[in-house]
Parts: structure tokens; C-alpha cells; sequence
């Protein structure tokens, strides 16, 4: 429901003992104080208000919520009606006749922050939050940020705070504050009083705009360093640099020109299909919580304990997350051996975080209390969530759901870890399937953002509430998905291997695809990562799908030739590429080539020249349409979903928004008739591969998008 403006901003007079009022005007807009429409006139009118009135001497415009605010509300930015501008706001703040003081109550984000910057001082607690993460929606701050930061906290303070994004305590930000006091329970105390002393003083209004910037501590020298620092992170993304413009300006131009310089790079950023995808992801991120399969009144159960079956890589990682957490987690193995090796892997991640600085040793020894080994199944009886991470295959996953199903105490919740294998015939193995679900965390699990939970057919609603929002307790994003094989992420990402196969096939080079792949954003392309991860991995999966064999000889036939050579990737000094002892570098292998042309002659694919454009769509576009299969089967509820998965499971850059977002911006049409050519142009092996999924067509045809579904 929209809010009208009055209940927007509230509006308070406070007497002072020597009789003149001090105006208190709080933003009252929950969840986070977005400075909505409603807010902007709230806090003209107020602002205004205050200053008509004779008795008022001095203005404190602080918060009633958990947060001072966090900055424009991005929801209206569809709309483009942007009318009361929040400068314009500002501007009122900046040149108000008498002082203004911002008491952040709360964290201030974005056009939050930037408020407090315009008012003529600043007072918060130490422990509090402040940032300027516009560069994470793909803009810049558009309300004066990038000219009054670094008048403020200096200009290498506030480029690190703008192109960065990241918030920073109150109190490890220099030049911002006029008063930071300890214990935020006398914050408001404690800006009274400094109130009454800026009017005993005179009633001084001191206005950012008037701080000279001392150029020699900007010289070109620093932002050129800074450009090179940043560009790793950067690459790709469309905002960074004009962030670092309009700070240049801000050196460079007087105050008033400077400003107009920043809403000139505002737009070019408001425009860009980067600042569309980041705004559409950041959104998505907090829609994947929002889903159908419980409600308010859905009770979630209590998990203070957790066992983890398995202390393997993906066991150890899982285990980790719990006790970041604060949550005891009693690990099993069958065998003492794997059991220590488990352990013991864990305390040299935990040490190798200290090492970095992350951690104190005493974090990593609490950690590590919070951890218990066991090799017997009995010491799971009072858990109240037990995940499974062992070996990828049937028979051994329902011996471990049988015994679970007999030790474990009622209403503990059963999960298993399982990235493809039917979550449903899992949870047939017990006689509690209502409490059986899929927790697919990704690796490394102690690193990785992303969790898939899958719901089984009969997975109850408390069990998925609860499990979801178990997720946030420990810092996951997590994506409600259905059962197939692979779920969403590892399904879609079936084809991506495939073609890559294909195309090395019919002539192209490893190096070749892995740039154009890197080139469009992700970390690494197809080959440098199966090499990565163990080439060996890809070929187990396979082997239980031979029926993808029996359609198209040519499957993912060099990897698996690859693979029976002993050619797995990095760990074995090679894989697709070569690797020098104790390198990670790949080097392009003749050998590999040959093996290719060899297998195309077999098979009479004919080797060519096989442009960009074409790898890429050919990469890219059988994977949206899986998705678009995985939509239309409801695997995935909405296509935001799946974009959450690939920008946090499988590193899709977050500018391009995720695969399905991606597919909107170039429109479905694009992807729907090139599905086509590829389908016509590639004999059997199209017929069979790039069958346009029909929701595509429909969509296609209508001329939506996904995100209309
Ligand atoms: C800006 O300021 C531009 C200016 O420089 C220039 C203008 C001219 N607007 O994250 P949560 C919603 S750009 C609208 O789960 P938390 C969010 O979608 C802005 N809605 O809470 C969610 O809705 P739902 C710069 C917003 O406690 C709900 O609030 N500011 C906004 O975990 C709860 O959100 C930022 O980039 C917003 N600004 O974290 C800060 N923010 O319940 C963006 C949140 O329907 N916000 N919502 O799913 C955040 O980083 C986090 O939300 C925050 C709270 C840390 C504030």
C-alpha cells in the first residue's frame, strides 16, 4: 500500500531550556526507509515547515525505524517519475537557513547516507553501517554522493567507498561525523546535546558544498592507481568507471558544475542494460524467498543441532556453514581414518582464514568446539536436521536414509545433498517422506552463496519453510526448486558442457571458446573449468545417462576419451589443457586437437570455422531454453529463480542479470530463431539438441518476456 506523506514523515517540536524548539522530523517508511515519493514531499513539507517557524532553531531529522534509511526506492525507478528529485530535497537540506543535524539511528545507505552528507552536521554510534552502494544496481550516488563524500572523507576514502559499494562502521570512517558516541542506547541523548550546543554556538549552518577539495591529494596519479586496482573486479561491469568519473569531477569542477557532471553519468548508468540486470537481480535475490509453498501461519521447526553424514570435501564445507553459524554439528564417517582426514580439513580452512586475517585463533577454536566426530549413527538421535553429502549413488543413499529413518528422533528433518539424483525415491527409502527434503549446496560449501532446496513430493510445508529460512541463519541465498534430474542449475548446465564438446568437435579451440565465454563474463570458460573441477566428475555423471548416447554418438565423446586417459583436469597435470607442475595456467595441447579431428572423422563431422557469435549462442542459448523447459515443468517457479542460481551457483556475471534476464534483454525472439537456424543447420544432431522449448515459442511469438510469466 502506498503511503501518503504524512504518514511518511512524522514531525515533532521539542523545547529547550532556554525556550526555543528544536524540530524532529523522523522518516517512518518500513521495512527500510526508502526515501519513496511520499518521503521526498514528507520531508520538503517538514523541513519547510520547520523553517517558517520562528521558535524552531535547529532541525535533527533522524528515524523511528531499524535503519536511518536505505537510500531511493528502487522499486519506483520503473516508473521513471522521479518527481520531487531527492537533489531537489537536498538542495532544501544544504541551503537551509538554519542548521540541520542527521542522527543516524540507523544504517544509511545510498540517498540515505546521501541526506546526512547534505545536512550541516552528523552525529551516529560507532558500531553503525553507512555506504554508498549504488555501483551494486549499476549506478552511481545520483543525489550529490560522489560530490560531497569526498569533500568530507577525502577523495581515496570516498572512491573506495563508491566503486566498492561496501558499508563501513561509523566509526573506522574519518571526516563524516561531528559526534560518534559509543553505546547507541544514548544516541539520542547524546545528539540533543550536541543540538543545544550548535545552537548555543550560534547556530552555525556549515554546508558540505563549501569544502574546498584539496587538490594535490587527488592527483591524476591516485585515480589511475585506483583504475588498475579495481579493474579485475570491475571488468564488464558499466558503472565503476562512471563512478570514478564523477569523483574525478568533483575535484576537477566547482561544486554546482561537478553536481551536474554526476547526473550526466547518473542517466548514462540509469540507462544502461547493466544497471537493468543489476536492479532486476537484486530483486530476484529477494524473490526467491517469496514463495507458494507455506504461508505466515506455517509453523517452522526449532534446529539448534545438526548432523552431517560424510566429512568429505562437500561433508566438511556443509559442516562449516553450521558452525559459522553458532550451531553444534556432530559429523559422521564409518571410518575413524576418513573421520580425522575430515577434521582435520576443516581446522586448515578455519587456519587458513586466520592466516588471512578472517578469523582470530580463538574464532577458529570455538568453531571447532561447535564440531563433534562420531563413526556411529546413535549419536544422530537428538538432531533436529541431518544432512547427507556421501557418494553420488542410489543404493548408497537409501542405506543412509534407512538408517537415518530409524535413529533419528521424530520430526528431525532428513536431507540429502544430492545434485541429481530423484530426491522422491530417496525419501522412499524412510517412512517419513513429509520430512525428507534437498539441501544442494554448492562447492566449496563453506564459500559458495547459493543453496537449492528441493522439495520432494511429499516434503512438507513446515519442513521447506524451515529449511529456507535456515538458509539466511547461515548466510545462504536459497532457491526453492522441484525434482528432476540435475534440479535447475546442474540440468542447465548440462547442455553448456555438451555444446562445448560439440563445438571442439568441429574445430574450435579450447583457448578460442574458453575467451569468448570469459569475454561475455563469466570467471572461466566450459574447458578451463571441468578441468578445475576434475574432468573425471562431468564423466561420472554421465555414465548414468546413456541414453543421451544412444541419441547423438558425438556426447561429450572428447571428454569422456579425455577422461579414459587419465586426463582429469588440473590435479592431473592435464585435462583439456597442459599444466606445469604447481601451475594452474592452461596450456593449449596440440594433442587434443588431433584427438578432436580424429573423432570428427569417425563420426563425419566436418571441421570449420566456427565464428564467435556462433560459440556463444550456441553455449548460451540451449541453456535458456532448458531453462525455459524447466519453467513451463515448474521445476523453477519464476525465471528470477533461476537467474539467482546461475549469478550465485555457476558465477553468470551479475550484469547480464542471469541467463533467463539476460534472454529479455535480447529479446525471445532473438534466442527463439536462432534455436531454429542451429535446429535446421546442424542436421540430426539439431533436430535432436536445439529444439526450441515451446514456451519460448509461445513467448516469442507474443513478444513477452520471461519475467512477464
Ligand atoms: C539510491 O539511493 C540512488 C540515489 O543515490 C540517487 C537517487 C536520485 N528501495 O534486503 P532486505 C526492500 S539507490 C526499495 O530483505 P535486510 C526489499 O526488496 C538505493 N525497496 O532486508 C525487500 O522487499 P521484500 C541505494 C527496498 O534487512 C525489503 O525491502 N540503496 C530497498 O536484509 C527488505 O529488504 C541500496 O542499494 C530500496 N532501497 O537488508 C540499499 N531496499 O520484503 C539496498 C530494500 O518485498 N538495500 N528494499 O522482498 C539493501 O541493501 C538491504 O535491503 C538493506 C536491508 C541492507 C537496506
Amino acid at each position: 500500500m502506498k503511503q501518503n506523506s504524512m504518514e511518511a514523515v512524522d514531525y515533532e517540536l521539542q523545547k529547550q531550556s532556554d525556550g526555543s524548539q528544536l524540530a524532529l522530523v523522523f522518516m517512518q517508511n518500513p521495512p527500510v526507509n526508502a526515501l519513496s515519493k511520499a518521503v521526498r514531499i514528507g520531508l520538503i513539507a517538514n523541513i519547510k515547515q520547520a523553517l517558517a517557524d520562528e521558535s524552531v532553531k535547529a532541525i535533527v531529522i533522524s528515524s523511528k525505524q531499524s535503519l536511518f534509511s536505505g537510500g531511493a526506492d528502487i522499486s519506483e525507478f520503473a516508473s521513471g517519475d522521479f518527481e520531487p528529485p531527492l537533489p531537489a530535497v537536498l538542495d532544501l537540506i544544504e541551503n537551509a537557513a538554519k542548521p540541520i543535524i542527521a542522527v543516524l539511528n540507523g544504517p544509511a545507505f545510498g540517498g540515505g547516507l546521501e541526506v546526512a552528507l547534505a545536512c550541516h552536521y552528523r552525529v551516529t554510534f560507532a558500531a553503525n553501517k553507512v555506504g554508498l552502494p549504488e555501483v551494486n544496481l549499476g549506478i552511481l550516488p545520483g543525489a550529490g554522493g560522489t560530490q560531497r563524500l569526498p569533500r568530507l572523507a577525502g577523495v581515496a576514502q570516498a572512491l573506495d567507498m563508491i566503486v566498492s559499494g561496501r558499508p563501513v562502521a561509523a566509526s573506522k570512517l574519518s571526516g563524516v561525523f561531528d559526534l560518534v558516541v559509543a553505546d547507541p542506547a544514548q544516541l539520542f541523548s547524546e545528539s540533543l546535546t550536541f543540538c543545544q550546543k550548535v545552537v548555543a554556538e550560534g547556530a552555525v549552518v556549515r554546508r558540505t558544498c563549501d569544502i574546498t577539495i584539496d587538490a594535490s591529494t587527488a592527483h591524476a596519479e591516485l585515480f589511475a592507481q585506483f583504475r588498475l586496482s579495481i579493474a579485475k573486479q570491475a571488468r564488464g561491469f558499466f558503472a565503476p568507471e562512471r563512478c570514478i568519473q564523477a569523483v574525478e569531477a568533483s575535484v576537477a569542477l566547482p561544486f554546482v558544475q561537478g553536481l551536474q557532471r554526476e547526473g550526466e553519468l547518473f542517466l548514462e548508468c540509469m540507462q544502461s542494460k547493466e544497471a537493468r540486470a543489476q536492479q532486476h537481480f537484486f530483486f530476484a535475490e529477494r524473490a526467491a524467498s517469496h514463495v507458494k509453498d507455506y504461508d505466515k501461519t506455517t509453523p517452522v521447526r526449532d534446529i539448534q543441532k545438526v548432523g552431517i553424514i560424510g566429512a568429505g570435501t562437500m561433508g566438511g564445507g556443509i559442516a562449516m556453514n553450521f558452525a559459522n553459524a553458532g550451531l553444534p554439528v556432530t559429523v559422521l564417517e564409518l571410518k575413524q581414518e576418513a573421520l580425522d582426514k575430515g577434521l582435520a580439513l576443516i581446522r586448515r580452512n578455519y587456519e587458513s582464514s586466520a592466516k588471512k586475517g578472517k578469523l582470530t585463533a580463538a574464532q577458529v577454536e570455538q568453531r571447532m568446539a561447535l564440531l563433534q566426530g562420531t563413526t556411529d549413527y546413535a549419536n544422530l538421535a537428538d538432531v533436529d536436521l541431518v544432512i547427507e553429502a556421501v557418494f553420488e549413488k542410489m543404493e548408497v543413499k537409501h542405506e543412509v536414509f534407512k538408517t537415518l529413518d530409524k535413529v533419528c528422533k521424530p520430526g528431525a528433518i532428513l536431507a540429502s545433498n544430492t545434485s541429481t539424483l530423484d530426491l522422491n525415491e530417496i525419501a522412499s527409502a524412510t517412512k517419513r517422506p513429509q520430512d525428507v527434503i534437498g539441501m544442494h549446496f554448492f562447492s566449496p560449501a563453506n564459500v559458495m552463496k547459493l543453496l537449492e532446496v528441493v522439495k520432494g513430493e511429499h516434503s512438507s510445508p513446515e519442513v521447506i519453510k524451515t529449511v529456507m529460512q535456515l538458509a539466511k541463519k547461515i548466510n545462504k541465498v536459497a532457491v526453492l526448486v522441484g525434482v528432476c534430474f540435475g534440479f535447475v542449475g546442474n540440468r542447465m548446465i548440462e547442455s553448456y558442457g555438451r555444446e562445448a564438446n560439440r563445438l571442439m568437435l568441429e574445430g574450435v579451440k579450447p583457448e578460442q571458446l574458453d575467451q569468448v565465454i570469459y569475454d561475455f563474463g563469466l570467471p572461466m570458460g566450459p574447458f578451463t573449468m571441468g578441468d578445475m573441477a576434475g574432468q573425471d566428475i562431468g564423466y561420472f555423471v554421465r555414465q548414468s545417462r546413456q541414453e543421451f548416447i544412444q541419441h547423438d554418438p558425438s556426447y561429450c565423446i572428447l571428454a569422456d576419451k579425455l577422461v579414459e586417459q587419465g586426463r582429469v583436469g588440473l590435479k592431473a597435470g592435464k585435462g583439456v589443457y597442459l599444466y606445469a607442475q604447481g601451475s594452474r595456467t592452461p596450456i593449449p595441447d596440440p594433442e587434443v586437437l588431433e584427438l578432436a579431428k580424429q573423432e570428427a572423422q569417425r563420426l563425419g563431422i566436418k571441421q570449420r570455422e566456427i565464428s564467435d557469435q556462433e560459440m556463444l549462442e550456441r553455449i548460451i542459448f540451449p541453456l535458456i531454453n532448458e531453462g525455459a523447459l524447466i519453467l513451463e515443468e515448474g521445476i523453477a517457479a519464476k525465471s528470477s529463480d533461476i537467474d539467482v542460481i546461475y549469478v550465485y551457483g555457476y558465477g553468470f556475471p551479475v550484469y547480464r542479470g542471469g541467463p533467463m534476464q539476460y534472454a529479455d534483454e535480447i529479446g525471445l525472439k532473438t534466442i527463439y530463431d536462432a534455436m531454429c537456424k542451429y535446429r535446421d543447420e546442424l542436421g540430426e544432431y539439431g533436430q535432436h539438441w536445439f529444439q526450441p522449448a515451446p514456451l519460448l515459442k509461445k513467448l516469442a511469438a507474443q513478444g513477452k518476456r520471461f519475467a512477464d510469466l
